[in-house]
């Protein structure tokens, strides 16, 4: 368990790749009491070394006893090795906050967005789990209107960016562009189809009953953050051609009645969100609006006239930012208001 110090020792699994990167920048930019920091990558970048606040620092190999001293440790290195390192990380008296999906349903492991539920860092045993990125922005967003007028229902579509899937995904998005663009042959090596000029309902693995992983986890992560299992939850997740951000048509259905000027009243005063919602001047959020950005952008907000109680809107926000490295970090944050 983390005790009260001035600065910690911070580690960051999987800190060459897309999330690790942000995860260095985010801690930098927030100013987190850094004692001393440590870069964890797989044998591939041994050797290689990464910039902290102007300082060089090398990117070691995961050993067993590489996770003595640490008090932090942020992972973002795949399911796989959270499944092996996180548990041994946390024997070792460091706290784990982890990106990847492997500890998300464990119920002794809590998931949080501190905006919705970091009273649930009070149980955790070593481990925290960082939701899925399109799972963290809908709750935002969720929660603040879910406490004035209970959210019964949620039919969500996603329009998710490459970055979620990594570096390899970006060159892969933009390769097949410049080849397209110049009659070349494309080669498809992270997806199974063409991104490039295309749109793919087809995020993570598919499942026994035809959903992907990807629409499963927002319809059971959003219930476990929220803390209500009555919520009912169905999404279809699209991959889109977009570098950096991903966007939601959420429709929800209330218990009780609400009109569009009151959820803007009520997003307007929550925490972690901006309303851009003027269709008279063409203002609605946008991927290249988010990108780079921690804020939750929200709009078209607008009636659903097919139900009794619907809302639709439009919610977009950075997967690399609030949608892990940004979540993460505000996790630790938390974690040292608990011990200050
Ligand atoms: O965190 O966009 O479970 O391909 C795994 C799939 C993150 C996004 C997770 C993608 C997701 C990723």
């Amino acid at each position: 368990m983390l005790k009260k110090k001035d600065k910690y020792v911070v580690a960051v699994v999987g800190a060459t790749g897309a999330v690790g990167n942000e995860m260095i920048e985010v801690l930098e930019q927030r100013n987190f009491p850094v004692e001393k920091i440590r870069f964890f990558a797989s044998e591939k970048s041994e050797g290689k070394t990464l910039k902290f606040q102007e300082s060089d620092i090398k990117v070691e190999t995961l050993k067993e006893d590489s996770f003595e001293g640490i008090d932090i440790a942020l992972f973002s290195a795949g399911a796989e090795r959270s499944r092996i390192w996180a548990p041994i990380a946390a024997k070792s008296g460091c706290v784990v906050i982890d990106n990847s999906s492997q500890w998300r349903m464990d119920p002794d492991v809590p998931l949080v967005v501190p905006e919705v539920n970091a009273h649930d860092l009070s149980w955790h045993k070593g481990i925290i789990a960082n939701p899925n990125c399109s799972t963290i922005q809908m709750v935002v967003v969720l929660k603040p209107i879910h406490d004035v007028v209970k959210v019964k229902r949620v039919v969500v579509t996603t329009f998710q960016s490459v970055s979620g899937t990594g570096k390899k995904a970006m060159d892969e998005l933009l390769q097949q562009t410049a080849d397209l663009l110049n009659f070349r042959e494309i080669k498809c090596n992270v997806y199974p189809h063409q991104i490039a000029f295309n749109v793919l309902p087809h995020i993570d693995k598919f499942l026994e009953n035809g959903y992907t992983k990807e629409e499963m986890k927002m319809v059971n992560e959003t219930r476990k953050i929220m803390g209500d299992y009555s919520i009912r939850v169905t999404a279809t997740t699209v991959r889109v051609p977009v570098f950096r951000g991903h966007s939601e048509s959420i429709n929800i259905e209330t218990e009780k009645k609400i009109t569009p000027e009151e959820v803007r009243e009520i997003l307007s005063k929550a925490p972690g969100i901006k309303l851009l919602d003027s269709v008279e001047n063409n203002i609605y959020p946008l991927p290249i609006t988010a990108a780079g950005k921690d804020d939750v952008y929200v709009g078209r907000i607008r009636i659903d006239e097919s139900i009794e109680n619907g809302i639709n809107m439009w919610v977009v926000s950075d997967n690399l930012r609030k949608g892990a490295a940004l979540n993460a970090v505000q996790i630790a944050e938390e974690l040292l208001k608990m011990v200050n």
